[in-house]
C-alpha cells in the first residue's frame, strides 16, 4: 500500500525546498528588485511595501515614482525618530548608489500605499511598476503578509504628532 506515503512525501518536498525567490529586473538587467512584500493593513486604505533594490550599474540611479494597481498613490516614506517619537516623512525620491543594494524594511524606509480600493489581506499580491530617473522601469509584485503591527504603530504616532 503506497498511497499513504504520498502526502508525507509532498509535505517533505515542500518543506525541504525553499520557495523560488521572486526577482524582477529592468530590461537591461541593471536594476533588480527582490524580496518584495507588503504588510497587511489593519486600518484599511493604506499598506506599506518593502523590497530590496540592487543597482548593478556603474552609475547612481534614483527611484522616482511607484504606481501600484488599486492604490490612489504610492509614496516613499522615511522613518525616523523625533523627540523620542517614531515618525515618518515622505521623500520625493530614493537614491540608489551604483553597485549597491538598497533595502526597504519594516521600521525603516518603505513605500506607503494610500487610498487603496480594497483592504489588502495576507495572501493577496500587489502589482505595480517602479520608475527611475534613468528611464528604467521594473515591475513589482509584493505578497501581502500579516506584518502590520510595527507600521500601524508608526503611522498612528505620525497621525497623532501631525495633529
Ligand atoms: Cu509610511
Amino acid at each position: 500500500m503506497r498511497l499513504p506515503c504520498l502526502p508525507l512525501l509532498l509535505a517533505a518536498a515542500a518543506c525541504g525546498s525553499p520557495e523560488p525567490r521572486w526577482v524582477s529586473t529592468s530590461r537591461d538587467g541593471v536594476l533588480e528588485i527582490s524580496e518584495a512584500f507588503a504588510g497587511e493593513s489593519v486600518t484599511g486604505g493604506t499598506a506599506a511595501v518593502y523590497f530590496a533594490l540592487r543597482n548593478r550599474g556603474a552609475v547612481d540611479d534614483t527611484l522616482e515614482a511607484i504606481v501600484v494597481e488599486g492604490a490612489g498613490s504610492a509614496l516613499i516614506h522615511e522613518a525616523g525618530e523625533r523627540d523620542g517619537i517614531r515618525v515618518m516623512a515622505p521623500v520625493s525620491a530614493l537614491p540608489l548608489p551604483a553597485d549597491q543594494v538598497t533595502r526597504l524594511v519594516p521600521g525603516g524606509t518603505h513605500v506607503m500605499l494610500l487610498d487603496l480600493a480594497r483592504r489588502p489581506v495576507a495572501g493577496d499580491s500587489l502589482r505595480g511598476v517602479l520608475r527611475f530617473r534613468s528611464g528604467r522601469e521594473v515591475s513589482l509584485r509584493a505578497e501581502v503578509h500579516g506584518l502590520t503591527e510595527l507600521e500601524d504603530i508608526l503611522h498612528e504616532s505620525t497621525r497623532r504628532s501631525a495633529g
